[in-house]
């Protein structure tokens, strides 16, 4: 099965994606996410001027030879940019793969290892009543576990709340906005936040934070020490990734379990934070780490150390994205939790979906394939506009991790 044509389409209803699509001479296509929020045009590029005309002629087959081909027969390997590439190509050959088998990709990975795949939404509001309510309208859609953010008093902007009520979209500007950020005003809010959602809506909810990177060891140190009554299920990217060695202090200080890696791109990023067991929860994510192929390695090296999968699912991941992971989900066998930022209609109108959602959990379907597909002619009449994600600094004015 001879890959024929391989074909980059962008579009933006109301935010930008990228998709790979892939023909061969049997007639069989598959799709595959290439979206990296704020910086589409470069994997457009990476894929357009690079990969797409190494796989002209190559057998659609043979998913994991062209992996390697894509990776190992790089000099420049890793990063964002070109693993969101080659997890496009990775993602379309195994759509190909199991729609030449006749089967939902679950079923090809080895069939599902559970009945319904548990996912968590976002609640936020400016204050804590208005994020109390999203609290409670997420119960009431069903979802058993959220992400809880609120605007803190006196910080102007905050990560995960929207603006004016809205749903949440960072890359929101043709240049980047700028934020402000306050660590004493957010370590003494926090704990606040998380103490009256559990006064009203009980223990039994799933409660889950991200802190965006944005303290130093021992503060997120702190923050873990004084969420630890709330029983959160995860703190997420609680300190920046560069230095690792920074999980382990932070590990020392607190029992409330940690999820790091939606900006892992490399089994490498998280050997050293499995292996020493410095985290509870892997967010690598099918788009951003190297397709599914990367995904059940990094799976199954995390099962030998007690470490579960939560994959990233914020809306700039595709749908595309969204239905590969969901077969992967439900395959894994440590799977912890999925993240379900629920895209517009307008997003989902471009993309036909065999995923579905019911009472906190998603099923992936049973169509053939990854089960998703786009409608390119639609998609046409979105075309790509520049967005840009936030910078973030303190308030003297000193750059800070967004
Ligand atoms: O593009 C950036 C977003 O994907 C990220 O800010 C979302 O942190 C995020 C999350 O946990 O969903
Ligand atoms: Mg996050």
């Amino acid at each position: 099965m001879k890959i024929t044509e391989a074909k980059v389409i962008v579009c933006c209803p109301g935010r930008n994606f990228v998709t790979l699509k892939i023909v061969t001479d049997e007639g069989l296509y598959g799709i595959g996410d290439a979206t990296l929020n704020g910086r589409e045009k470069a994997v457009v590029s990476f894929l357009e001027d690079y990969l797409c005309p190494m796989l002209i002629g190559k057998d659609a087959q043979r998913i994991e030879d062209i992996w390697q081909y894509l990776y190992r027969g790089a000099y420049w390997r890793r990063g964002p940019v070109g693993m969101t590439a080659i997890a496009a190509v990775d993602t379309a050959l195994w759509d190909i793969k199991a729609k030449a088998a006749n089967m939902p990709l679950y079923q090809l990975l080895g069939g599902r290892s559970r009945d319904k795949i548990m996912v968590y939404t976002h609640a936020n509001g400016a204050d804590i009543p208005s994020t109390l309510d999203a609290v409670g309208k997420a119960i009431e859609q069903g979802y058993k576990a959220i992400r809880v953010q609120s605007g803190i008093p006196g910080v102007a902007t905050t990560y995960g709340v929207s603006k004016g009520g809205g749903k949440y979209e960072p890359a929101d500007s043709d240049l980047p906005d700028e934020h402000s950020w306050s660590t004493e005003k957010y370590l003494n809010f926090t704990p606040k936040l998380f103490d009256e959602v559990r006064r009203q809506y009980g223990n039994d909810i799933h409660l889950l934070h991200d802190v965006h990177h944005r303290l130093t060891p021992i503060e997120a140190g702190r923050l873990g020490k004084e969420l630890e009554p709330y029983h959160l299920f995860w703190m997420e990217d609680a300190v920046p990734v560069e230095n690792q060695e920074s999980f382990r202090l932070l590990r020392q200080h607190t029992t409330t379990p940690i999820a790091v890696g939606e900006i892992f791109n490399s089994i490498h990023d998280c050997r050293e934070l499995i292996q020493n067991q410095l985290i509870d929860y892997i967010r690598t994510t099918v788009v951003h780490a190297g397709g599914i192929t990367q995904m059940r390695r990094i799976a199954d090296f995390a099962s030998l150390y007690h470490v579960r999968t939560g994959s990233h699912g914020a809306t700039d991941l595709s749908p595309v994205c969204m239905g590969a992971a969901l077969h992967f989900d439900y395959w894994v066998p440590n799977f912890g939790i999925q993240e379900h930022m629920p895209h517009s209609e307008l997003m989902e109108s471009v993309f036909t979906r065999a995923y579905r959602y019911e009472d906190g959990y998603f099923t992936p379907g049973e169509a053939i394939g990854h089960g998703v597909d786009i409608d390119e002619k639609l998609a046409a009449k979105y075309p790509y506009q520049r967005k840009c994600l936030p910078v973030n600094r303190l308030e003297d004015g000193t750059l800070w991790h967004w």
